[in-house]
Order: structure tokens, then C-alpha cells, then sequence
């Protein structure tokens, strides 16, 4: 079949023909089916079709460009391949926190999913401060399950390989290497920033020392395979309730660093703890999520880097990887890239093309320029001393001395 962009109308006969050919097992043949297309994400079409019993399911299709710029920016469409071949290695490793791939179809580049929709999307759910006391264990166990068993420490170097290179995914990666690592930090048409933060964002271009450690993060980004990322960790990639959470997304997702994916998961909480000072008024209660936020960025990293030691440990295949002393020699550097990562995010959110909803909505503009401000230099200050942080502790620390 040749390539052609859905309407509503086409999901449904796209479902139908695979009930037809008895290829669905997520429908019962002889029903109405009725769909409806909701994207509101940077670059895909997403329709949920249902049938009369309310069942449902999530059809995803690429588009050629970037639905957020338009047919200017083409975009390749494996990056639907990649994104469904991550979620089966993903899913794989992790059942429970990877959203189920049903159906893949590479010349529509379409996936079929799971309808997660009982779920809350985590960067809307937090900007109504609502807490997930399961989430901080859930993303912990994801990143570190996935990211050891996807790692030199347990696949055979062959088998690595293959799937580095199956995994290979140039236009993507491209983006974020762009949108992460260079537009911020030279005049770019991409940028979006108001004017009133020209006078920060001149400082971060002229700080020497800043744009060598963001040049060490690219340089990290570009050539260091160390695992299968899911490559676009942001809040709005996680599906929630109180005890379930759920992955989507990864099609930005190739071998790269290990810090990558866990500093943008703590970007993303810190910027929604900065935007809070423009949502929630009452000084207490908006401490108290905070401290709520706080606590799940501590719980995160504690329990990824607990994982980790525990694999290296106790399940690392390659013997002459295996020492304890190369294990902390590992998890520093992981540290390190995430505290940079982390930083990475905070900058590009605010002064870059995509922007987060948690900064943006925020009505009143001298506190969403006071937020954004507090977010850049927070951002600054991460990647300018993330080789300090030997520790966590000290990583935490960090952050309170801050966010203080
Ligand atoms: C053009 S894509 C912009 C951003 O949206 C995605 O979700 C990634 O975060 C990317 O950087
Ligand atoms: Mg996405």
C-alpha cells in the first residue's frame, strides 16, 4: 500500500479491513465503529477508534512534517518503525510501564496502541498539583530495567551492535541535537522567547564556560551509545493514575547516553515545581507540592541508581565490566550527564522551540517572566556544576541550594 494521511473515516477502514482479515483481536467483527482524531502533540496524527461497546484503541500515524511547523519540516516516517520498535524492546523488559503496541503497519507508518485514556497525562495532571505516589518507583524501575538490559554490561557486543545500528535515528536525533544543544545558545529562527529575557539569554550566550560544557553534552549525545533510550522523557510522555504508569512515545528513541533520559524526567518535574509560582497562590500549599516534587526527584534517582548498582552487580554478563570500582566509575558519569541533561531541558523549554504548557499558561506575565528567569538560571547552574556532584547527595544538595 502507498502512504496516505488519515481522516477519521480511514481509521475506521483501516481497523475494519484488519478485522476482515481476522488480524485484530482487540475488536469482534459485525460492530459500528465510530473514531475521532485528538493529537495535540508536536508531530503525529492520533485517532481513538471505538466500537459500540465503548472498547477502544489508539491508532497513531506519522505525517511526512512536523504537524507543529507544517509541510516546511519533513520528517521522516520511520520514525514510526522506531517508535514501535522501541516499545516492543521496552515492553519486553518492563510489560508493566510500557504502553502495549497491538498492530504496526510500516507503509502507513501507523501503530496501533492500547487506550490508555482512563489515564492522566502526568504534565497535565501536575499542573493541577496532583500527586502519584507510585511515580517516582515506577520511572526509577522503567529507566534502569530498560536501560541496564538494553547496555554493554549485559547484551553480547554483536548482538549491542546490531541493535544500535537497528536502532539508528538520524532525523530525530537531529532535532533534539538542534533544539537541545544549538538553537538555544545562538540567534535562531526556531527560538521563542519574549523580549524581556533577551538580556539572560545574550548571558548564556556569552558565557565561554557554559556553551563547553553544552558542547561536552552534545558531544556526549552524538557518539555515546550506552543504551536504548526512550529518547523524549518529558511529562507528557507518561500516562498516570494513583498506582499505574505508562510510557508512550519513544519515537525519538536510538542508543545514546544513559544520563539522557533521566535528567529530561527531572527537567520536566522541575519545571513544573518553578511554574507552580504561578499557579498555585497560597504560599503553604504551594510549598508543599514543591517539597512534594522534590521528594519524587530524590526517590527517582535514588532508586534508578539503586537498580543500576544492583544489575551491574549481580547481572552483568561482561566479566571485565563487572567490578564494583568501574560500577561507581559508571553511575558518577551518569550523574553527571543527567545534572547536564537536566539543565539542557530547562533552557530549551524556556527559550527554544517547544515550549512546556506548565511555564506558558501561567496568566501573569511578570510571574511567568520571573518563573522563566528562575528556570534559565536554575538550568545554568546544573550544567556549570554538574562535574562537582560526586554523589546524589551532593546532586541534591545542589538543587536545594537553587531552588532556595
Ligand atoms: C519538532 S519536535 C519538538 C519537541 O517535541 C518532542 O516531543 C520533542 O521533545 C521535541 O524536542
Ligand atoms: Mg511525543
Amino acid at each position: 500500500a502507498n502512504y496516505v494521511a488519515f481522516d477519521a473515516q480511514r481509521a475506521i477502514e483501516y481497523v475494519n479491513s484488519l478485522i476482515d482479515s481476522k488480524q485484530c483481536d482487540f475488536f469482534i467483527a459485525g460492530q459500528n465503529l465510530s473514531a475521532y482524531e485528538f493529537g495535540d502533540g508536536n508531530l503525529n496524527l492520533v485517532f481513538r477508534v471505538s466500537d459500540e461497546q465503548n472498547n477502544s484503541i489508539i491508532l497513531k500515524q506519522a505525517l511526512p512534517y512536523a504537524r507543529c511547523v507544517g509541510e516546511s519540516w519533513s520528517l521522516t516516517l520511520d520514525r514510526a518503525r522506531i517508535e514501535a520498535q522501541v516499545l516492543l524492546n521496552h515492553g519486553a523488559i518492563c510489560t508493566e510501564y510500557t504502553a502495549k503496541v497491538l498492530h504496526y503497519n510500516h507503509d502507513y507508518a501507523l501503530t496501533i496502541l492500547e487506550d490508555l485514556g482512563s489515564l492522566q497525562i502526568l504534565r497535565a495532571a501536575q499542573n493541577n498539583a496532583q500527586q502519584f505516589p507510585k511515580l517516582a518507583e515506577h520511572v526509577a524501575s522503567y529507566l534502569s530495567h530498560t536501560g541496564f538490559y538494553n547496555s554493554d554490561f549485559y547484551l553480547a557486543a554483536q548482538h549491542k551492535k546490531a541493535l544500535v545500528k537497528q536502532f539508528t535515528n538520524p532525523e530525530l536525533c537531529q532535532i533534539t541535537e538542534d533544539l537541545f544543544f544549538s538553537d538555544p545558545y545562538t540567534e535562531h529562527e526556531r527560538n521563542n522567547f519574549p523580549v524581556q529575557l533577551a538580556p539572560q539569554v545574550k548571558a548564556l550566550r556569552d558565557n565561554t564556560v557554559l556553551k563547553l560544557e553544552i558542547a561536552k553534552l552534545k558531544a556526549n549525545f552524538l557518539s555515546n551509545p550506552q543504551t536504548l533510550l526512550h529518547g523524549d522523557m518529558h511529562s507528557g510522555s507518561i500516562f498516570v493514575d494513583t498506582n499505574t504508569t505508562k510510557m508512550i512515545d519513544p519515537e525519538f528513541g536510538f542508543f545514546g547516553p544513559v544520563g539522557f533520559d533521566i535528567g529530561s524526567f527531572i527537567g520536566n518535574l522541575l519545571l513544573n515545581y518553578c511554574a507552580q509560582a504561578g499557579h498555585i497562590e497560597e504560599f503553604v500549599t504551594r510549598r508543599n507540592y514543591q517539597t512534594h516534587l522534590l521528594s519524587c526527584i530524590v526517590e527517582t534517582y535514588t532508586l534508578f541508581e539503586q537498580h543500576w548498582l544492583n544489575f551491574i552487580d549481580t547481572k552483568t554478563v561482561d566479566a571485565s565490566l563487572s567490578s564494583k570500582a568501574y560500577a561507581q566509575y559508571f553511575m558518577k558519569n551518569v550523574l553527571q550527564d543527567a545534572i547536564g541533561y537536566c539543565g539542557a531541558e530547562l533552557i530549551r523549554r524556556t527559550i527554544g522551540l517547544a515550549h512546556v504548557v506548565d511555564i506558558d499558561s501561567i496568566a501573569d506575565e511578570a510571574t511567568r517572566l520571573s518563573v522563566q528567569k528562575q528556570i534559565l538560571a536554575l538550568g545554568e547552574q546544573l550544567i556549570l556544576n554538574a562535574h562537582t556532584c560526586e554523589t546524589k547527595d551532593a546532586f541534591f544538595s545542589l538543587l536545594i541550594s537553587q531552588l532556595n
